[in-house]
């Protein structure tokens, strides 16, 4: 079953051949250790690769389970957690972007929070809310009980990426995983939170218990993404949403080490590493020396700044995520000039500047990555 959107389409046939075999004159292709065969060509990874590509690639942060209606009617009863452990229906909603917009890559239906359930914390994803977990870690003793993560704790996962990486084909699967930052901050609260300040108070009050609870974070989102990678994920993402809350000399001391860590053992397996976060403008140059091949750029720094901070590795984004509420010739226009400042990075990926907004029209983002692969093939 073609899943790749070619029944909806918009370029001509004979463009998308032409997308489909790279660029011309290509010669032959590096395939490259760790990535699934089948989508080493693709554009998307090509991008990653800082190999050049025929028109951009594109994809949204949370593409899948948000704005689509037929993502809501397979929800319909369902918990989030139960829906997150269910290989068939991760399968589903997974594809459901792919199939609707024809975007170059899926991005796996779970949450940063998962891995946490499926070694026993006491959490739940609330409707409105998000993650909320029943006790919050404050001491050494609380961060002792988290177990470690071994992959017979998540076979629905290994289950869920083998099943969509043979129906994706060419097009390739991105595992994720959450930060320890951002992972830590839930942790700590005990739920969202603007201003992250229990999990600064610990960070700057108790070094001792912030470190081994990092470390912990680490090594769990560490083996949660090589699970996804052994079972066939073709990159992985690294979201520090809430990395934004730190000054850049506090992110070095108290976060990068830790991410650093994950995105080593990510870099082992062969697969490009994308790490992203929200207001991270201060912090661009930092993430990708985290260990990054492919920064995320949020969209209240322009893409070019952006290029400019992370030296030799490639972008992700950055369309303001409410630009798809203008008209659309408004929003075709900024997705223009994005993709005009990516021409000067490495390798571009084009993407929201965060994760797409639950009551956007379906439509416009269809539209949206229309345009990005048709003006981009000039
Ligand atoms: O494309 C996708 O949607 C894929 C699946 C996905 C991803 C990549 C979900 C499903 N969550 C995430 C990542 C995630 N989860 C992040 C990082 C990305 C980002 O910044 O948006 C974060 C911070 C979370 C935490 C989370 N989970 C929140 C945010 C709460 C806050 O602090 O403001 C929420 C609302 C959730 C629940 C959630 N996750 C995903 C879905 C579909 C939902 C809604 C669940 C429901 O139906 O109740």
């Amino acid at each position: 079953r073609d899943v790749t959107g070619v029944q909806t389409c918009a370029l001509p046939i004979s463009r998308r051949a032409e997308r489909a075999a790279g660029p011309p004159g290509g010669g032959p292709y590096e395939t490259m250790r760790g990535v699934n065969i089948p989508t080493a060509d693709s554009a998307f990874i090509r991008a990653c690769r800082r190999q050049p590509v025929a028109s951009v690639p594109v994809w949204y942060m949370r593409q899948a389970g948000r704005a689509l209606p037929e993502y809501r009617a397979r929800r319909a009863g369902i918990a989030m957690l139960d829906a997150c452990s269910t290989p068939d229906l991760i399968t589903e909603i997974t594809l459901q972007p792919v199939r609707r917009y024809g975007v170059d890559a899926a991005i796996f239906f779970s949450d940063i929070v998962l891995p946490l359930k499926s070694v026993g914390v006491d959490l739940d994803i609330v409707p409105g809310v998000g993650p909320v977990v029943a006790k919050p870690v404050q001491t050494l003793e609380d961060v002792a009980a988290i177990p470690d993560l071994t992959p017979d704790a998540v076979p629905y996962i290994t289950e869920a990426v083998q099943q969509l990486v043979a129906e994706l084909g060419a097009t390739p699967l991105i595992g994720f995983a959450g930060a320890p930052f951002t992972v830590a901050s839930y942790l700590v609260e005990g739920g969202p939170s603007k201003e992250h300040a229990k999990t600064k108070a610990l960070m700057f009050g108790a070094p001792d218990v912030w470190n081994a609870l990092m470390e912990k974070i680490a090594g769990i989102a560490a083996a949660y993404l090589e699970v996804q990678v052994a079972a066939g994920a073709s990159a992985i993402q690294l979201f520090d949403s809430w990395a934004g809350a730190l000054t850049p000399a506090d992110y070095v001391a108290y976060v990068q080490p830790y991410s650093a860590r994950v995105l080593t053992r990510a870099g082992a397996l062969g697969v490009p590493r994308i790490h992203f976060g929200v207001g991270t403008s201060n912090l661009l140059t930092l993430m990708g020396e985290a260990g990054a091949d492919v920064v995320g750029v949020d969209w209240r720094t322009p893409l070019a700044d952006g290029i400019a901070r992370v030296g030799d590795r490639g972008v992700q984004g950055n369309l303001d995520p409410t630009l798809v509420f203008a008209p659309t010739e408004v929003m075709l226009d900024r997705a223009g000039e994005i993709i005009e400042a990516g021409r000067n990075a490495r390798g571009h990926i084009f993407n929201l500047g965060h994760g797409v907004i639950p009551t956007t029209n379906p439509d416009q983002l269809k539209r949206l990555t229309d345009f990005v692969h048709e003006y981009s093939l000039d």
